[in-house]
């Protein structure tokens, strides 16, 4: 960066990268306190996801009730959900909503990309400039960036070679997208294009779904949200709240603590099929040991390849879209609506990827080893470079100029998800590291939130000292990380949870398994002990100084059955001593 550009940068104490719900909030947090935050966006709006999100069919996959902010409770009481998944459109309009309720849009800077943020260590600041050569100087520089905002570069042999629309779920035009009368072909079998071929299906006059693997998929069984649910909120606000965040997964799933490789074919069927008729992720808490145990797990596993059956008409259409290569839930599972019937109507075509790989695109669509498909337009929905591909496209440089791709050359460091040991006074929210994709998002961003305001509340309070995470602690903690998932079989999965999604991006299980709930307690639990596994420093004094992290969270009461398997898989990773 040069002088020239430094001298113009724009001071202020806080920069927030993204205006998602995350970067919302934080900025109305920060307010709060009296601390300076200015937001800056790449989009010309407010709602991250729900912003870039526009494809038909998109819908949040946890129930609107708990998928929205409590923290407070007259924005609660004001705001009512029309159905249980909330689409997009209301989505986008919630987020309008909160922006200017809380009169957050003007210290809100649209159509702005941050390409660069370099720490200075003589001033104890970031020089953070933006694609339009804007510079910002600030003492704490927040990302709030999204786990999954960045397209991967996917791209295909001849593509450019099409001559009519490819469109990409992710970035969908805004005026929308009418498919009527047209061929269409879809590439993608994740939570994107399940939730829009049965829009498109309805729409177009052919739809050819291209799947390489196929996914688990759960009915959402949408619609208006029951009385009951309704009142248990009303009656209770904040105990409902409660209620949602002190779970592994940021909201109500009802675990049962039963193994169903202790329970009886009858009462396993009868668990299995209440929690399907219920609908979404209820089915992930069916039994303690889906998760853990093989044996488990094909039980759910054989249930669902049940259901497909049930639903699609062709027997050998079922078998293509039963899952085969991964067990339930060690990839992001799917809620959709009407997605498995979808395979019935005369104008929706499969093709597996497996057996008749996609050879190239072409002037007429796309040919697979077996034949030309013409279309109209095609959908890309495949995926995102997730977790840290936001970060990862800043040039991020930290104390001596370490560039954060260097420091996360084997996969993303962090401290508790929250801070990069030699990037002091850079907070991610929801960054790898933390429970965040695992759970409900909103239900996270308030927790980082929340412990980001208070830390730099206490920072304030010692004359806005530095903080930063000790590389020990770091270390500690990506052990943890480690700790937490392996005895899972998530590890297994070719998922992008591994980043096994984008070639060449180290292989590393990036969220957090531990459970919001524990997850909430450690951080607590390191902030009582001021700011355990953090150096505060103010200039060249050091306030506090704390390289460990001890704040281990009480193990969960893992079920007596399952600890061989648990500790097998621990010192097979090199986790747990040998015995
Ligand atoms: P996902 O879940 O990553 O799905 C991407 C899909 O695209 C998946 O089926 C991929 O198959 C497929 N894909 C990716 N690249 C290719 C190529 N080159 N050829 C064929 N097929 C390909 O992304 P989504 O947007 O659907 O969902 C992301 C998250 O958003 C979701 O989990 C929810 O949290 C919301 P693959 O499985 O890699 O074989």
């Amino acid at each position: 960066m040069t002088a020239s550009k430094i001298q113009d940068a724009q001071p202020i104490d806080t920069l927030i990268v993204g205006a998602g719900f995350a970067g919302m909030y934080m900025l109305h947090k920060l307010r709060e306190l009296g601390i300076g935050a200015q937001v800056v966006e790449a989009g010309s709006g407010v709602g991250g996801t729900w912003y870039w999100n526009r494809y038909p069919g998109a819908r949040v996959d946890i129930q609107s009730l708990e998928y929205s902010f409590g923290f407070d409770a007259a924005l609660e009481a004001e705001w009512h959900w029309s159905e249980r998944y909330a689409p997009q459109p209301e989505l986008l309009r919630y987020a309008d909503h909160v922006a200017d309720r809380f009169d957050l849009k003007r210290d809100i800077q649209f159509n702005t990309r941050i390409t660069s943020a370099h720490w200075d260590n003589t001033e104890g600041r970031w020089l953070v400039g933006s694609e339009a050569d804007e510079f910002w100087a600030c003492r704490y520089l927040i990302l709030a960036t999204g786990c999954l905002s960045v397209p991967t570069d996917v791209t295909f042999p001849g593509i450019e070679t099409f001559p009519r629309p490819i469109y990409r779920t992710s970035r969908w035009p805004r005026e929308g997208v009418d498919f009527s009368g047209q061929r269409v072909g879809i590439i993608g079998t994740g939570s994107s294009a399940i939730q829009s071929i049965p829009i498109i299906a309805e729409q177009a006059v052919h739809l050819t779904v291209f799947q390489r693997t196929p996914n688990y998929s759960m009915p959402a069984h949408n619609g208006s949200i029951p009385d009951e649910d309704i009142h248990a909120r009303a009656s209770d606000p904040r105990g409902y709240r409660a209620a949602s965040k002190d779970t592994p997964g940021g909201f109500q799933n009802f675990g049962n603590t039963a193994l169903a490789t202790q329970t009886s074919p009858d009462e396993i069927r009868a668990e299995l099929e209440r929690r399907w008729a219920w609908g979404g992720f209820r089915i992930l808490g069916a039994f303690a040991d889906t998760a853990i145990a093989p044996a488990a797990n094909r039980i759910v596993h054989d249930f669902i390849a049940e259901k497909i059956r049930e639903q699609v008409a062709d027997p050998a259409v079922a078998e293509l879209l039963t899952p085969k290569d991964h067990p339930f839930g060690t990839k992001r599972p799917c809620v959709d609506t009407g997605y498995y019937a979808t395979f019935n109507r005369p104008n929706v075509e499969l093709i597996d990827l497996k057996s008749d790989p996609l050879v190239a695109f072409n002037a007429g669509g796309i040919t697979t080893a077996k034949r030309q498909h013409d279309f109209d337009a095609i959908v890309l929905a495949t995926g995102f470079d997730a977790m840290t591909g936001a970060i990862d496209r800043i040039d991020l440089r930290g104390v001596g100029g370490r560039k954060i791709k260097d420091h996360w050359a084997e996969g993303p460091r962090t401290y508790l998800g929250l801070m990069v040991a030699g990037f002091p006074n850079m907070f991610t929210i929801t960054g790898p590291g933390s429970p965040s994709v695992l759970t409900n998002m909103i239900n996270s961003i308030e927790q980082h939130v929340e412990w980001i305001a208070e830390c730099l509340a206490s920072l304030a309070k010692r004359q806005h000292a530095s903080i930063e995470a000790s590389a020990e602690a770091e270390t500690a903690w990506c052990r943890h990380v480690m700790e937490a998932v392996t005895p899972t079989m998530m590890p297994q999965a070719n998922s992008w949870y591994m980043g096994a999604n984008v070639p060449g991006k180290p292989r590393m299980f990036m969220p957090y398994a531990g459970g919001l709930h524990t997850y909430t307690e450690i951080c607590r639990q390191v902030a009582a002990k001021g700011y355990e596994g953090f150096v505060i420093r103010n200039g060249d004094s050091v306030l506090s100084e704390s390289h460990d992290f001890t704040s281990h969270p009480p193990m969960p009461d893992i079920p007596e059955a399952l600890m061989p398997i648990i500790i097998e898989r621990l010192m097979a990773a090199g986790l747990m001593p040998a015995a």
